[in-house]
Formats: C-alpha cells, structure tokens, sequence
C-alpha cells in the first residue's frame, strides 16, 4: 500500500493534522495503536487558546465547540487565604480562551474523519518506522496477526511522550532536555457544579490546588500529591476534604461535592527535544515535548505544532518547496520553549517545593502579590496564559 503522508498515533495531533491535509487534498493513513474508545476515555487537557479555536473552525468542526464551550476572559489566582482575578481579556485587549475538553476535540475530528470516509487503523500493534533519512520512507505494522507495510512520503510521528517515532531516531541525532518534577496531580472528574464560573489556580501550604471545569454542570479538580501517592490511598472524601483546606472561605463554603467518575494521577515533566524533523519524518505535541499541566499548554502546542507541518507539506506538494519542511523544526521550537518556560515557570510559582522551606513560600507569596498588584505584572501572566498568535516570530 502507498499513501502521502503516514500519521502514526490518532490523539488530538494526529487527527487534527489529518483533517488539516484532508482539506488540502493531501493523501493520509492513520495507525492507532489503541481503540477510539480508549483514546476518548483519556481525560486531559481543558483550555484551548484562540489560535486552537481557530484550527477547530478551520478544519470545519468548531460548531460543537462554539456551542458548548465556555469562554472565559480570565481566572483567579489564590495565595494567602484570598483570590485575586486576572483579567486576561481586559489585559490583552480582548483576548479569551475556551473551556472544552480534549476528549471533546479529539471526538469532533473523529467524527469529521469518519464522515469524510479517512482512514484510521485503531488498534494497529508493532508499529515499526523504516527508511524516513531516504525519499521513500516505510510504515510497518500489524493488525488482527496480519502484518502490513505502507509507502509514504512523509512520517508525522503523533504518537505521544511513549510513542515509536521518538524512539526511533538513532541517539546520536538528538537532544533531549528534561526536567522532572517532584510532585504529581491528583485529577477528580465530578458531576458536579463547578465550584466558581473561572478557573482557580491556588497556591497553599498545603501544596497546589487548580478547580477546573468541563461544563456548568461537571467539575475538574486537581491536588498537588507527592509523587510516591496512588490513586487507591484517596478516597472521594480525603480528595474533597483535602482541597477544601486548600481553598479560600468562600469557595470551601460554596464548593458542591459528588462521587468522581475519573481518578488519575499524572506526573509532571517538562521535557523538550530538538530537533524535531528527521528526514521525512517529524515529531508533533506530546512525541516531542511535554510541558507540566500548570499553563494548560501542551494540547495547544500539539496544535500548533500540526498546523505548522501541515502548512510545510502543503507548500511541498502545492510549490514543490522544500523550504516549510526545512524551517519546521525552528518554527515549533521557538514556540514550544517559549510556552515551557511559562509553563514551567508557573509550576514554580504555585506548587509546593519542601526543599525550599518556609522561606520558598514567603518568595512565592511576595511574587503573587506583585504579579496581581502590578499592571505589568498582571499583564505578563495574562499575555502568556492566552497564548502566542500562529504567526509569532514571523
Ligand atoms: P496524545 O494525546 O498522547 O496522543 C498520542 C496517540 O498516539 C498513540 N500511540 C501510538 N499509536 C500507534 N503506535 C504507537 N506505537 C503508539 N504510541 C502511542 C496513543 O495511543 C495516543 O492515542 O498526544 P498528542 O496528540 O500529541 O496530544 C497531546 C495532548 O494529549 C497533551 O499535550 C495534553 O493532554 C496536555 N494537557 C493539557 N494541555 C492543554 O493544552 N491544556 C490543558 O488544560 C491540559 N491539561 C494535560 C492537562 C495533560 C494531562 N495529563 C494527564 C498528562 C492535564 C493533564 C492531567
Ligand atoms: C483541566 O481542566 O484539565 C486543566 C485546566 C487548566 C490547566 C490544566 C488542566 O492549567
């Protein structure tokens, strides 16, 4: 078999790139390795910035999204007992971003895709990348005990921090940076009212705390856990218990508890490599970095990084030019370290570091209350939280 282009991993990257080449008339193959089922079970990101509302409208399946997402035109940062707004639209002279859920996204291309009659292999075992340092690169794998190959052009190695592609890449041709935190997040899924009509990022001495939401009807709730915590050690009641001490008066009063429908801990990473294009193959979102949660990052970088390859792939089969696919790498990077470095230090701001003592959390303090006191300071926060337009650097 031949196809153009083949997208090995089927999460938010790989199916938005998909739809991205669909409507550029560009031929493409889909291996996951799991069913959609299970990747639409993966409850993860819940913010988009513009540039990925704008991806969604885009590829022509924004109108759930408009519907039901909710925009937000700001959040609050809690220190010390009290919150304090930020107004990221009036900072940013207009700017939102959108709550709607990865697992939303990701069913919205899925449903595109499938209406559109696109393949995608689910539950595509052994995946094998081959030849992607000649014009002819080779996809391999097996599905129902069959084996099979595919000829492409081009590899876009979608397949997340535990992929094949990465992995594939001879040592000596890469460069990973890594930063491994010292603490996790604990995740609640609620059926529940949200406990505010924002998001709450709270800094406690408790550790972190973030009230997220999915709708006004579902909760998102996460706690800064010590990275030795499983999820059988807590309980509905301890999680609820837990972040109401981390909480402010008026949000512990308010805040509607349930029994969760998901439970996860995540570990958080900061992790980026370079570069990110190898031959013809390429590396996108999560497959080549990770940012810690605290920013609400990672998918939209994984969108962006999408919308830049499909860019260079178009300029390659429409201008027979090669200078797009020369210039991916550095594009995606200069974003992708500009985005870990806030979310990384936004991490540093609001969790809890024992090593640094007492002393750690009166620094942090003395900084919230200069971010939130200061118009530069707020503006700073509110530039980066609504994200870099697509055509930054440019
Ligand atoms: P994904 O979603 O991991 O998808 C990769 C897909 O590849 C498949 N795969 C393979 N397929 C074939 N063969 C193989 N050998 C394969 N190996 C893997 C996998 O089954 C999977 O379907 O990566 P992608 O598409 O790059 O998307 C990235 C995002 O998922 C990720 O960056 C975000 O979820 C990060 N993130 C957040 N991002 C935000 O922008 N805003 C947020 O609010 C936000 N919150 C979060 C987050 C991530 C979290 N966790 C659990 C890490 C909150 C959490 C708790
Ligand atoms: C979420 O709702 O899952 C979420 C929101 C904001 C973040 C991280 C996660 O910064």
């Amino acid at each position: 078999m031949r196809t153009q282009v083949v997208i090995v991993g089927g999460g938010p990257a790989g199916n938005l790139l998909g739809q991205l080449l669909y409507k550029a008339g560009i031929d493409a193959v889909i291996l996951e390795r799991q069913t959609g089922d299970y990747v639409l079970g993966r409850i993860r990101a819940g913010v988009l910035e513009q540039v990925s509302m704008d991806l969604m409208d885009e590829v022509g399946v924004g109108k759930r999204m408009h519907a039901e997402g909710l925009v937000h035109g700001g959040f609050d940062m809690l220190f010390k007992g009290e919150r304090h707004r930020i107004d990221m639209n009036r900072l940013t002279g207009g700017k939102n971003v959108m709550v709607y859920g990865q697992t939303e996204v990701t069913r919205d291309l899925m449903d595109a895709r499938q209406a559109a009659g696109l393949a995608t292999v689910y539950e595509a075992d052994n995946v094998t990348v081959h030849d992607f340092d000649t014009a002819t690169p080779r996809v391999r794998y097996q599905k129902d005990g069959q084996s099979h190959e595919i000829e492409c052009d081009f590899i876009a190695g979608c397949d997340g921090f535990h992929g094949v592609c990465r992995a594939s890449v001879p040592r000596g041709a890469i460069r990973e940076f890594e930063k491994v935190y010292p603490f996790g997040w604990l995740g609640i899924l609620s059926e529940t009212p949200p406990v505010h009509d924002e998001l709450i990022y709270a800094n406690s001495p408790r550790g972190f705390a973030l009230c997220s939401q999915r709708s006004r009807t579902r909760s998102r709730y996460y706690l800064q856990v010590p990275l030795t915590a499983k999820v059988s050690d807590w309980s509905d009641e301890a999680f609820w218990q837990e972040l109401r001490l981390r909480l402010d008066m008026e949000a512990r009063e308010k805040l509607v508890t349930g029994p969760s429908i998901e439970k996860s801990i995540a570990p958080l990473r900061s992790f980026v490599t370079e570069p990110m294009r190898f031959g013809r193959m390429f590396l996108t979102g999560d497959a080549a970095h990770i940012v810690p949660p605290t920013g609400a990052k990672g998918l939209n970088l994984a969108a962006t990084d999408v919308k830049y390859l499909s860019n260079a792939l178009i300029e390659f089969y429409q201008e027979k030019s090669e200078v797009g696919i020369d210039n991916y790498s550095e594009r995606c990077l200069r974003r992708v370290w500009r985005a870990g470095r806030f979310s990384w230090w936004f991490t540093s701001l609001m969790h809890r570091f024992p090593e640094n003592g007492e002393i750690g959390q009166k620094f942090q303090e003395a900084e919230l209350d200069y971010l939130i006191n200061s118009e530069a300071g707020a503006l700073s926060v509110a530039e980066n939280y609504v994200g870099l337009p697509l055509n930054f650097g440019e």
